[in-house]
């Protein structure tokens, strides 16, 4: 009893005076918040949870991170995680570049439209800008704006899906309502193809498409169309892959600064882990098999190996989008290019291009 008594004498003073090889992580908070837009069936979501697993294994549970999914944090108003991550509401966010645009304009980038997709492989160019420098211009422009980030992620080229159809050229989109997240980018392109974009959050989408409020709307195939079962409310789909939404792994500066040393780079190995998953997650099926491959190796496998034949199982009709009609497109769109390069920063979109012409 005695001993016992100095055991618990000594824990307590080793806590109190923050004895080193001790695993009092003391100034750690009992749960960490980490903010994601879509629902936890979603691809952006699971990989959400595979970096908050990575991280609780990793730091033998000393840091303990709760994924939020659906837009709980925000109530819903996607496009105010950025300044509630910067100012501590929130902790982590696995976040949309596209979300996160109205406050770090750089960040619309990778939704110039037809910009990446006219690139031979359309996944090679996005890796090279998120390895190279114009990825790094983006996450500088988000470090300086206040938040720390840990890496990238992928929630996919985001694709079109109509009740009416099928879509091949702009002329085919003429007139139609197209749900469209609240970025002024989205809104302009939409319209120079000819169709009407009404902004809704993403939480009112889905009722949004349900009700017929909307004849169409945008988002990946993996990550989000499929999850969602799309076809319940949209027959249609077009593989135009106009641009795409990489995700970001952020955390709030006090926050990461709280952090030991060691476990920051156990965050960085662990967020360098889930950047791996939330790719094979949003490709797979639709790359060179490098996706699939990786998901097997970890052990991973998605229930999504051939999103184009699950589409086709529940009905959609799929239009896969020609180079050629990919012109039409590419052309209808350029005024728009050419006014977010001046927004963006034509030095940003220069490095994009020199980045995704290192991989041709
Ligand atoms: O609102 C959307 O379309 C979504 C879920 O993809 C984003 O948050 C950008």
């Amino acid at each position: 009893m005695k001993k016992f008594a100095i055991c618990c004498l000594f824990l307590a003073l080793a806590a109190f005076i923050g004895l080193p090889g001790t695993s009092f992580a003391d100034n750690y908070k009992g749960e960490y918040k980490l903010s994601v837009v879509p629902a936890a069936s979603s691809g952006w979501g699971k990989s959400a949870q595979r970096f908050a697993d990575l991280v609780r294994d990793k730091t033998n549970g000393r840091i303990n991170i709760k994924v939020y999914p659906g837009g709980q944090l925000f109530a819903g108003k996607q496009t105010s995680e950025f300044p509630m991550l910067r100012n501590g509401a929130i902790d982590f966010a696995l976040a949309s570049t596209i979300n996160w645009s109205p406050q770090v304009k750089e960040l619309n980038l990778p939704a110039l439209p037809f910009f990446i997709a006219s690139e031979p492989d359309r996944y090679k160019a996005m890796d090279a800008i998120m390895a190279g420098q114009s990825g790094k211009m983006m996450r500088d422009a988000i470090e300086s704006k206040g938040v720390k980030i840990l890496g990238w992620g992928e929630n996919g080229f985001r694709e079109l899906t109509t009740s009416k159809g099928p879509v091949a050229s702009p002329d085919d989109l003429k007139g139609m309502k197209i749900r469209v997240v609240g970025s002024p980018i989205f809104t302009e392109t939409f319209r120079a193809l000819g169709a009407n974009p009404v902004n809704m959050n993403w939480s009112e989408a889905t009722t949004g498409f349900q009700q017929g409020v909307v004849d169409g709307q945008e988002n990946p195939t993996n990550g989000i169309n499929i999850p969602l079962h799309i076809w319940d409310y949209h027959k249609h789909h077009s593989d135009w892959h106009y641009l795409i939404d990489p995700l970001l792994l952020g955390v709030n500066p006090k926050v990461w600064d709280s952090f030991t040393p060691e476990d920051q780079a156990l965050l960085l190995e662990a967020a360098a882990e889930a950047e791996l998953f939330s790719k094979a997650l949003s490709r797979v099926g639709m790359d060179d098999g490098t996706a699939a491959a990786y998901l097997e190796k970890v052990g991973k496998q998605d229930e999504i190996t051939d999103p184009y034949a699950t589409m086709e199982q529940h009905g959609m009709v799929v239009t896969r989008i020609t180079p050629e009609q990919l012109k039409a497109f590419y052309e209808q769109t350029r005024g728009v290019r050419d006014d977010w390069t001046q927004k963006i920063g034509p030095d940003l979109v220069k490095a994009a291009q020199d980045d995704m012409a290192s991989v041709r």
